[in-house]
Order: structure tokens, then C-alpha cells, then sequence
């Protein structure tokens, strides 16, 4: 399991600054290494009390999960292996955060994501050819970032799988909403988007799949994403394609891919993997 680090020793996201992590040292991240002094805070946002797509509180006495299974429709299996539960809290498989509750997360555990990542390769507008970086004397590759309305920072465009949603329909349903805001256009349009879509989306790669190092992670819930990269290797598909942020997104933009990117979560490692897999600059 990685070592979490954005959901930990900050200011809760979202909280005006109202909630604040208690501090947890790298040595003492690990639920097995003793930390008698750890007193959080407990936090669980009114933004997600009595919301359909959340969890009820666990004090509630008829709402007992089923942890480590699908229990109903709610797919409570986390992609790290099992987790521990105690005193009827799940336990973050990556160890502590600094925060008790669920935060402005919906479901107390595994909290399922996907997030899509379409490339492209940059390339001369007039003469079609590929772009070499001077340093590495790679191809440039881009990628479809979206800018989070929430914290502001660059991020794939990815989102919640929902109940009985299968990660393929998120996949395109996110980028839809998010990188061509498909929500807030006509049914006509969002057929033709649809359709735009439709051959890159056919073939993907998974290239991750596992817990998301998010900042709105808390002792007992948590971020898990699949990372499925889709790649317009001649340009003529997606390539084309005109972006436009939607939903919770405030921007939309092709970026070059680069080591030195800061982005949201652990979303540049999935990014590196895309490097080493088709060569292009990092
Ligand atoms: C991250 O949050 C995931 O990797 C995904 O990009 C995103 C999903 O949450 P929302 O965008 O729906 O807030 O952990
Ligand atoms: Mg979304
Ligand atoms: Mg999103």
C-alpha cells in the first residue's frame, strides 16, 4: 500500500478552514505503529447526510453493512484486499488520516471511482507531424485534463461509479459531463457527443486500479479509483474533439504530459505509467 500524503497534516477540503487534520508523522501513518497521543477530530459534512447516494450515519441502528462484500446494490469490496473494521468504523487500508468520520464523502469504506484518461499525440498543426520535447527528444504526448471546481487543481476527469453503474458507462459518462458538458446540452447534441465518442472509448487499458491518495480521505472512508487510459493514436477521433467543461468541473484543456505536472491526488502516477508504456516525453 502506498504511503498517503494529501490527506494528511491539512486543513480539511471544503470547511473553511474549520476543520483541521490532527498531525500524523510519516512513522506513525501505519494502524500498526503505536500512537497513544492520536486524538482526531470527528467530521462528517451536512452536505451528506440524508442524501440518496450516501450512507446513514453508523449510529443509526437499522443500517448494519455489510463490510468487505456487495451488499444490496453498494459494492463495499475494496480493490486493496480486505479491510479492517473496529468498533464497527472501516479502517483506511492505507492507515491514519488525522480524521474520524466520513468527511464530505458519501459511503463510510471504499468510496468507487473511475477515471478516464484520453490521450493524443501533440503534433504540428500544419504539416501533421509529431512533436519532439528538446530535453528528452521524446514525442509529446497530451491528455485531457479537467480543472476541479471544488480544491482548483488539475485532475482527470473522473467520478463516482454509481450503484449498479458499470466502470465502463462511468468512464464515458464522467468524460461526457465533465470534459464536454454533455449535462447541459440538448438531446440532440448529447447524441451527437455520444457518437463522437464512441470509437475511442471502444478499446481501453486499465493502468490502475486501487486506492486514490484524495484529499477528502479520512480514517473511514476512502477514495478508490480504475484508471483507464484511451488513446487517439492517429488524432482523428477525440483528437478533434471540442472540450468543454461541465458539471464539477471549471476547466477543460489538452496537457502535456511531464513529470513536473501538479495534479490532483496521485493522478501523475497514473500519467507515468502512460509514459513508459507508449514512450513519449516525461
Ligand atoms: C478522485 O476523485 C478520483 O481519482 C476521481 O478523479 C475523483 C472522483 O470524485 P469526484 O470527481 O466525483 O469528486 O479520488
Ligand atoms: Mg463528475
Ligand atoms: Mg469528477
Amino acid at each position: 500500500v502506498m504511503l498517503h500524503i494529501k490527506c494528511r497534516n491539512s486543513i480539511y477540503p471544503r470547511t473553511d478552514g474549520k476543520i483541521i487534520r490532527f498531525h500524523v508523522p510519516d512513522d506513525k501513518v501505519n494502524w500498526n505503529s503505536s500512537y497513544s497521543m492520536y486524538n482526531p477530530p470527528t467530521f462528517t459534512s451536512t452536505s451528506v447526510i440524508g442524501q440518496p447516494w450516501a450512507d446513514l450515519d453508523l449510529s443509526t441502528l437499522e443500517f448494519n453493512p455489510n463490510w468487505n462484500s456487495i451488499d444490496g446494490n453498494i459494492n463495499r469490496i475494496s480493490l486493496t484486499g480486505k479491510y479492517e473494521v473496529k468498533n464497527g468504523y472501516p479502517l483506511n487500508p492505507c492507515g491514519r488520516t488525522g480524521l474520524i468520520g466520513r468527511g464530505v464523502l458519501g459511503r463510510w469504506g471504499p468510496n468507487h471511482a473511475a477515471d478516464p484518461i484520453v490521450t493524443r499525440w501533440k503534433k504540428c498543426n500544419s504539416e501533421n507531424e509529431h512533436i519532439f520535447h528538446e530535453d528528452t527528444n521524446k514525442p509529446i504526448l497530451q491528455f485531457v485534463a479537467i480543472q476541479r471546481k471544488d480544491s482548483g487543481d488539475w485532475a482527470l476527469p473522473g467520478g463516482m461509479v454509481d450503484s449498479n453503474e458499470l466502470v465502463a458507462t462511468t468512464l464515458k459518462r464522467e468524460f461526457m459531463e465533465e470534459a464536454m458538458n454533455m449535462l447541459e446540452k440538448s438531446k440532440i447534441d448529447a447524441v451527437k457527443i455520444e457518437k463522437e465518442i464512441e470509437d475511442v472509448f471502444k478499446e481501453g487499458i486499465e493502468i490502475y486500479r486501487g486506492y486514490v491518495d484524495d484529499p477528502r480521505n479520512t480514517d473511514n472512508a476512502w477514495m478508490e479509483t480504475i484508471a483507464t487510459h484511451f488513446h487517439d493514436n492517429k488524432g482523428d477521433n477525440v483528437g478533434i474533439l471540442k472540450l468543454n467543461a461541465g458539471d464539477d468541473a471549471v476547466g477543460v484543456k489538452w496537457v502535456d504530459l511531464d513529470k513536473n505536472l501538479k495534479l490532483y491526488a496521485n493522478h501523475l502516477i497514473f500519467l507515468d505509467n502512460i509514459s513508459k508504456r507508449l514512450k513519449c516525453h516525461w
